[in-house]
């Protein structure tokens, strides 16, 4: 690449982060529930109205919560922008599983045993163990919001655009702007790894703009990966 172009991707890559899947979607069942009692008010409404195609096809079925951390309590605090009733259903739900697994022994151990080029350590880490990127996402302070209040801040808005970003955010704003043409089809894994990718880079962590061998190993990707494959697994 010639360095003028290069030149022009850095300073692209500090105003813009484009945030592209970071695995390949998984196909998982019906996901579980957190509210059985809710769960099972509306699977008796399906079943009960006149309207055979809403049948669900099995009964709710209860998340198999994970063990908590007893040293972690961060709170996910958000506000949604333009999303519809049904998108704000579906994000809060992911968010409310986000919250449940970032604050589990599980999560917390993975974060601590994570290993890149065969070292226990993350790519782009700043420097910083395995241990103290786990105990600065604890402490849930965003660059733009400083204090350690525990809390996840987000501030998302829902767009649609025909292209491969899944969401994307700017340093100078606490905003996060979700691809509905993502988050339409997502599982509930997905969406709440692609608000928990968006929101470590809130926290300061960054990864490469092009798509690389190393960039899977970047805070952002990784912890993402984790709360995917554990929510959609609850
Ligand atoms: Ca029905
Ligand atoms: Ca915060
Ligand atoms: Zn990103």
């Amino acid at each position: 690449m010639r360095e003028g172009n290069l030149l022009k991707l850095f300073i692209f890559s500090l105003i813009i982060s484009a945030c592209n899947s970071a695995t390949t979607p998984v196909s998982t069942g019906p996901a579980c529930s957190l509210d059985m009692q809710a769960a099972w008010a509306e699977y008796d409404r399906l079943m009960g109205d006149d309207n055979p195609n809403n049948d669900p096809k099995e009964p709710p079925r209860e998340c198999n919560l994970p063990t908590r951390e007893p040293s972690s309590n961060l709170v996910v605090n958000e506000v949604l922008r333009d999303f519809g009733p049904e998108d704000e259903k579906k994000m809060k739900d992911a968010l409310a599983r986000l919250e449940i697994v970032i604050n589990s022994v599980e999560f917390r151990e993975r974060v601590l045993a994570h290993e890149f080029n065969g070292q226990l350590s993350f790519n782009d880490n700043d420097g910083m163990t395995n241990e103290e990127i786990y105990e600065k996402l604890m402490t849930g302070h965003e660059d733009l919001l400083p204090v350690n209040d525990q809390e996840i801040d987000l501030d998302m808005t829902l767009y649609y655009s025909n292209n491969s970003t899944v969401g994307y955010t700017y340093p100078d704003t606490i905003k996060i702007w979700v691809n509905d043409k993502f988050f339409s089809g997502y599982s509930l894994g997905q969406v709440a790894a692609n608000a928990v990718h968006e929101w470590t880079h809130k926290v300061g962590f960054t990864h490469s703009f092009r798509n690389n061998a190393n960039r899977p190993y970047s805070v952002p990707y990784t912890i993402g990966s984790i709360v995917r494959e554990m929510v959609d697994n609850l």
